[in-house]
């Protein structure tokens, strides 16, 4: 007997319990456990019914993702789910907690389904770039239809006990918490009123009622947008629709082939590095997990902007009472409408009720005055990036909140120890850099001084968690990590169009990649004059900065979207970039300026320098101990920049291409371009010698 899966009997019940935290994952060990308990059930004459249960959290949560990619080892979960759906007597599965992926397969295969009124089920292998691969493409359709399959297999997501139960998924619903009870009362009663087997591959209607129904070609159509670059949902839809042409073996044969297929595409390895990496960023190297965390109850921000706004939302929406601090009246109240209406549009969306919009609304109170931040846990700081108005900021700070209060900033690029040194309390200053806009991008980049203390680097860390973020400490340089890398991507994109490219061809050559909007677009997005900001900042402290036709668009007012043009020009209303001849009139005027002759310049020349110069600069980043894993790096970039996830991050993309091709591009570009940009980085040099990879270290 496994000590993972056990068997006993209460009343004229077989108990299959499956107990392998952390969630129950279909390990070789549970998989293995379950046939042992199943085969006993089979025996036990005194057993009418079976009973699958899990102890722990939650039901079984999928396959065990860590065992991808190494040789499988039987039984395959296929096989056990239809060693269930085989037996002779009728099984319960009795689900809590999220029954996901080959746990919903699982359940599937067992003749009825009781779910707490608490508990979800979804098929989220699409997310891994997989599909279901033990039977939930040929078995889910035969409870839900086409339609409700197609959408849930190709989006992945959870659907709540009472959604599952008009849906046919499971058969009862309990509320209550005490799934065991639960099940047992359900299976006693199937005992008592002698129910047979009811295998779900028999049920045929819904699948007779759609043959041959164009829903696939219709939802592939749809697909084409939704899922831009990906591989595995186009499968998922074919493996679906092969319940509708073929007998159910047959199904199952077919769903093996295409779920082999997504096992061995590139980006099932992006998206699976991508999932755990998520999980990883949250245990920081050197910090150790029982560190003491503050309390942060109430919060306090300044600047009710764009950023400051957002920021506040964060808090709002999990129930953080925000005080909101301007300078001026005006400016809080343009801040709170903005509030308010990003709370309105998702109202109208159905995200929210009315009433939750009024109780988010009152958590945030807007003040004039510093003195309204004396008992607040933590104040985050979100004004113009301007070191001297941050100092002043901070330094007041110091003065009026209490003792142990966290003082963080928003800046996106300042030295924080700078900021610090504001303060007599440089232990409690760090850096929480969110993006734009900060109630909607996922990414929280946490960043260290050299005397933030470990405390304030855990609880940081937790607020991530807490406002629903994902949080990634780094260290303190110009940039952090993803600006620092970002810099380095738009002065080789500005470079490109001053020597021949337009902007269009450079930003279609990045979301060809698979970003949601290239260098250019996101410049009219966040602003033409943040970076003419940030690079006027940098020639005043020095820097020698390369003149950039960039600067021309903000001298002439060409700010971006904000004023209907920038590098493109918007039609009202709309946040479509048009490319505008007037910019390449300007352009063209900028290159004869500085004596430029345009030359052709290729996709694949664009692709490598804006590319595998971030690379470069993630490996000095890595090297200077500013990130600590490249997989850090990977998720700035998936979560801050929407870098593709299934393409895993750049680092992780850059192992894949393999850092011998990208040294070899970098050298050649220091001949060609040069630049500290492009001197090639030691660490890079060292992985290449060494035959190693980013994810070795
Ligand atoms: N395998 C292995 N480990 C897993 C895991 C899994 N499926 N799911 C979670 N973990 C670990 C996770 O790494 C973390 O570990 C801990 O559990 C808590 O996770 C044939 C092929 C279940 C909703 O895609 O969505 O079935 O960091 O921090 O926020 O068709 O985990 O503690 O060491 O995320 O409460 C399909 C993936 C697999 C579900 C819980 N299943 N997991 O969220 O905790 S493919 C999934 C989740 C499949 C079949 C196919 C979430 C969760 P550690 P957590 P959480």
């Amino acid at each position: 007997m496994s000590d993972v899966v056990t068997y006993s009997r209460e009343q004229s019940s077989g108990v299959i319990t499956v107990n392998y935290p952390p969630v129950n994952a279909l390990s070789h060990a549970v998989r293995s456990g379950l046939l042992a308990a199943l085969e006993q059930g089979q025996k036990d004459a005194e057993a009418k019914v079976l009973l699958l249960v899990c102890e722990g959290r939650t039901f079984i949560a999928g396959a065990d993702i860590r065992e991808f990619g190494k040789p499988m080892q039987e039984p395959g979960l296929p096989e056990v789910v239809n060693t269930f759906e085989s037996s002779d007597k009728p099984i319960v599965a009795a689900i809590h907690g999220t029954a996901l992926g080959g746990g919903l397969e699982t359940a599937l295969g067992c003749h009825y389904r009781v779910a707490l009124s608490s508990a979800k089920v979804g098929l989220p292998e699409v997310k891994l770039g997989l599909l279901p691969g033990a039977g939930g493409t040929q078995r889910l359709p035969r409870l839900t239809g086409a339609q409700k399959a197609l959408e849930m297999i190709t989006t992945g997501e959870f659907v709540g006990a009472k959604d599952a139960l008009a849906l046919g998924i499971v058969d009862a619903v309990e509320d209550g918490s005490d799934i065991r009870a639960a099940g047992l009362a359900f299976a006693n009663k199937l005992a008592d009123e002698g129910k047979p087997v009811r295998r779900v591959r028999d049920i045929t209607d819904k699948i007779d009622a759609e043959k041959g129904s164009d829903v696939f070609n219709q939802f592939r159509e749809g697909l084409k947008k939704r899922a831009r670059g990906l591989f595995s949902p186009f499968k998922c839809v074919d493996a679906v629709e092969a319940a509708f042409n073929l007998p159910f073996d047959e199904g199952m044969k077919r769903e093996r082939e295409l779920f082999m297929e997504c096992m061995e595409s590139p980006q099932r390895a992006g998206l699976i590095h991508s999932f755990f990496a998520e999980r990883e960023v949250s245990k920081v190297k050197g910090l150790s997990k029982d560190t003491p965390v503050r309390d942060v109850k109430t919060v306090g921000v300044i600047g009710a902007g764009t950023m400051g706004g957002g920021i506040a939302m964060n808090f709002a929406n999990v129930g953080i009472p925000v005080t909101m601090v301007e300078v001026k009246q005006e400016a809080l109240d343009k801040g709170l409408a903005i509030i308010r209406r990003n709370y309105e549009n998702s109202a109208k969306k159905g995200k929210l009720t009315q009433e939750q919009v009024e109780e988010r609304m009152s958590l945030i109170t807007p003040s004039l005055t510093y003195d309204d931040f004396k008992d607040v846990d933590l104040v985050i700081e979100a004004v113009f990036e301007n070191m001297a108005i941050k100092k002043e900021i901070f330094s007041k700070l110091d003065a009026v909140c209490k003792p142990g209060a966290i003082l963080a900033s928003n800046t996106s690029t300042l030295d924080i120890d700078e900021i610090a040194s504001a303060t007599k309390r440089p232990e409690d200053v760090v850096g929480m850099h969110f993006f734009s806009p900060a109630n909607v991008m996922k990414l929280l980049e946490n960043v260290r001084g050299e005397k933030t203390s470990d405390e304030v680097k855990a609880t940081v860390m937790a607020v991530a968690k807490k406002i629903k973020k994902v949080g990634v400490l780094v260290g303190n340089c110009h940039g952090f990590v993803g600006n620092r890398m970002l810099h380095k991507r738009g002065a080789e994109a500005m470079s490109l169009v001053n020597e021949g490219a337009t902007p269009q061809q450079v930003d279609k050559v990045l979301t060809d990649l698979g970003y949601p909007m290239g260098q250019f677009a996101m410049s009219d997005l966040a602003g033409i004059d943040v970076g003419y900001r940030i690079r006027e900042e940098r020639r005043n402290a020095g820097e020698h900065v390369e003149p950039s036709w960039m600067d021309k668009l903000a001298e002439q007012n060409r700010l971006g979207q904000k004023t209907q043009a920038g590098v493109y020009r918007y039609e009202e209303g709309s946040r479509k970039p048009i490319p505008d001849p007037e910019v390449d009139k300007l352009i063209e005027e900028f290159r004869k300026e500085q004596g430029i002759t345009p030359r052709e310049i290729s996709d694949q020349e664009i692709l490598e320098r804006c590319m595998y110069v971030m690379i470069n600069e993630g490996a000095k980043i890595l090297e200077e101990g500013i990130a600590d894993r490249s997989l850090d790096i990977d998720i700035v970039w998936i979560y801050g920049y929407g870098f593709p996830a299934y393409r895993g991050g750049p680092m992780f993309w850059a192992d894949q291409l393999g850092l011998d091709t990208i040294l070899e591009a970098v050298k050649t570009y220091q001949d060609t371009v040069g630049g500290e940009q492009w001197k090639p980085a030691a660490l890079l040099e060292k992985l290449v010698a060494e035959g190693k990879t980013f994810g070795d270290l």
